[in-house]
Order: C-alpha cells, then sequence, then structure tokens
C-alpha cells in the first residue's frame, strides 16, 4: 500500500471515531466539532501506526487515546488563532472558531476539547499501568514543559534571531507531541524499554523536522491547500526556520531532520518501515 492509500486509510479510521466521541450529546459537541473537522489527524495516525508496529493487534484499544491526541492538538490550533494570540481568521479551510462562534465560545471549546480529552484517554480501565504512564507522559508533553512553554516562547518577540530559541521553540510547541504520540502507541503495546527510546529519539527528529516544513510552508505554500493562512509568521516578524536560515537553508536542515529520523526508525527493523515513509511524506508534504 503506498503511504497515501494508508494515511487516508487510517485517516478515516480515525475520522469514524471522533464522529462517535461527539454524537449524542449536548448541542456545544458540535460547535467543538467544528474545529475538530478536517484535520490531517498526524497525530493519531502515528499513534495508531506505532500501536501496530509494536505488535499491537486491536485497533480500537489505541483509538481512545489517538482520537485525545487529536483533542488536545485542536484546542491548541484553537487558542492560538484568538485575537490574543496568533490572530488568524482562518484555519482547516474555513473560519477560525472565535470568527464563527466569538471568543468567548472559542475559549471554552478549546478548554472542552482538553477535558474531554482526558475521558478518552481514560475510557477504557484494561492495562491500567501502561495506561497511566500514557496519561502522565502526555500532561508533560501539552503542559508548562511542553506545548504550553512552547507557545510562550513563540509569543514573545525576539530581536535576536537566535537559533538556540528557535530550537527550543520548535522541540516545544511541536516536536514533543509528535514524538509523545509515537510513544503512547509503544507504550500500550508494551514495547521494550529501548524500543520505546529509540522511538521516541526518532519522533523527535519527525517532530522537528514537521516544524520546519510548517515554516517553509508559511513562506511557499498556497491558502487554499493549507487551509490555513500563509505569510502569517514572516508578517508577525515569527522566530522561523527561513527567517534563521533562509529558505535553502531550512530545506537543507529539513533533510537532515529527515535522514536523523529514518536513521532512527530504521535501527527498529522492517516493521517499523512505514515510519520512515511518513517522514519522507512529511518532508515533502504541500499541506
Ligand atoms: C495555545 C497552548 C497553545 C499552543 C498553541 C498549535 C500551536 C501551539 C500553535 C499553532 C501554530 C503552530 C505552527 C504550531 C505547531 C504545531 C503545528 C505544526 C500545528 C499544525 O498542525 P497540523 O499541520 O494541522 O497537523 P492540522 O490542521 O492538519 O491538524
Amino acid at each position: 500500500m503506498n503511504i497515501e492509500n494508508y494515511l487516508a486509510e487510517k485517516k478515516e479510521l480515525v475520522d469514524n471515531a471522533l464522529k462517535g466521541y461527539f454524537s449524542n450529546h449536548n448541542p456545544f459537541f458540535e460547535i467543538m466539532y467544528y474545529s475538530l473537522d478536517r484535520g490531517k489527524r498526524i497525530r493519531p495516525i502515528l499513534a495508531i501506526a506505532s500501536y501496530e508496529a509494536n505488535g499491537g493487534t486491536d485497533v480500537n484499544k489505541i483509538m481512545g487515546i489517538a482520537c485525545g491526541l487529536e483533542l488536545i492538538h485542536t484546542y491548541s490550533l484553537i487558542h492560538d488563532d484568538l485575537p490574543a494570540m496568533d490572530n488568524d481568521d482562518f484555519r482547516r479551510g474555513k473560519a477560525s472558531a472565535h470568527k464563527k462562534f466569538g471568543e468567548a465560545v472559542a475559549v471554552l471549546s478549546g478548554d472542552g476539547l482538553f477535558a474531554y480529552a482526558y475521558e478518552l484517554f481514560t475510557e477504557a480501565n484494561d492495562q491500567l499501568p501502561e495506561r497511566y504512564r500514557i496519561v502522565k507522559e502526555i500532561s508533560e508533553a501539552v503542559g508548562p514543559r511542553g506545548i504550553v512553554y512552547g507557545q510562550i516562547l513563540d509569543i514573545q518577540k525576539h530581536q535576536i534571531p537566535d537559533p538556540r530559541i528557535l530550537r527550543q521553540i520548535h522541540l516545544n510547541k511541536t516536536a514533543k507531541f509528535i514524538a509523545l504520540s509515537i510513544k503512547v502507541g509503544a507504550i500500550l503495546a508494551q514495547a521494550s524499554e529501548d524500543n520505546i527510546k529509540l522511538l521516541h529519539k526518532a519522533g523527535l527528529y519527525l517532530g522537528m523536522l514537521f516544524q520546519y516544513t510548517d515554516d517553509i510552508l508559511d513562506v511557499v505554500g498556497k491558502k487554499e491547500k493549507l487551509g490555513k493562512t500563509p505569510k502569517k509568521d514572516i508578517n508577525q516578524d515569527k522566530l522561523t526556520a527561513p527567517r534563521i536560515y533562509g529558505l535553502d537553508g531550512a530545506r537543507l536542515r529539513a533533510q537532515k531532520y529527515a535522514q536523523l529520523a529514518k536513521a532512527n526508525f530504521s535501527k527498529l527493523g522492517e516493521q517499523f518501515a512505514i515510519f520512515s515513509e511518513i517522514t519522507d511524506f512529511v518532508l515533502n508534504r504541500t499541506f
């Protein structure tokens, strides 16, 4: 199966599960679902791919965790788009949450998605030691030692374009969450500690690559394809890879991160080949 088909098949699984988690509740779930709809689902797909590559056989077992990751990711996008943060009117090919529902409801949608994610993480009560570890690791990666810290660095004005700060932004805002998504699949599938460690390391490189390509697409991407506003980072004087290294320099570094990710994934053996394909897909993505 080629990588596009693989990603489309897994995305459909995740989309169907998400629909299920958001049906038959109060009307606020429809409002939250508006923002959830139409994402690429990279993080849940990584969790599922890792679970399966590590020998997990029942995809339903990982689905609550995979979908919960997407809820947290979506909350971060909603809050990032708010006027107090990046102030973006367009997300996932449509009006961002505050444009559609107003700021107060957008804030609450983010809050609701964040909290509901933890209901999904804990929906099953089998494999409790693994699930406890997963919830702990997720909390760490999305909180003040992860995404939130990355966002704090990202919204600061950086007069001097310091590559060390850029690395901290990329690592905390994006890479830790991508690596975590791979890690949780491995933990639930009861992979060895060596494999979990190696997957996490490779995942950090993949995450850095993901943010490099995001920064590059901000410069060269098309609004219709991206589903979000391009040139946002340069116009807001954000610290990005093209600002520090130039477009060609950023592309070169993206290739280096892709090589590092693949070198580490390949140490895990043939059954992890899908991760090298995902890495190439991320390197060459146009959305
Ligand atoms: C508000 C706590 C808080 C954090 C916000 C999400 C975020 C942090 C900032 C948005 C801008 C940005 C470049 C974030 C890095 C993560 C990233 C590349 C998000 C876009 O993820 P995709 O491409 O989006 O997976 P879709 O819509 O496909 O899910």
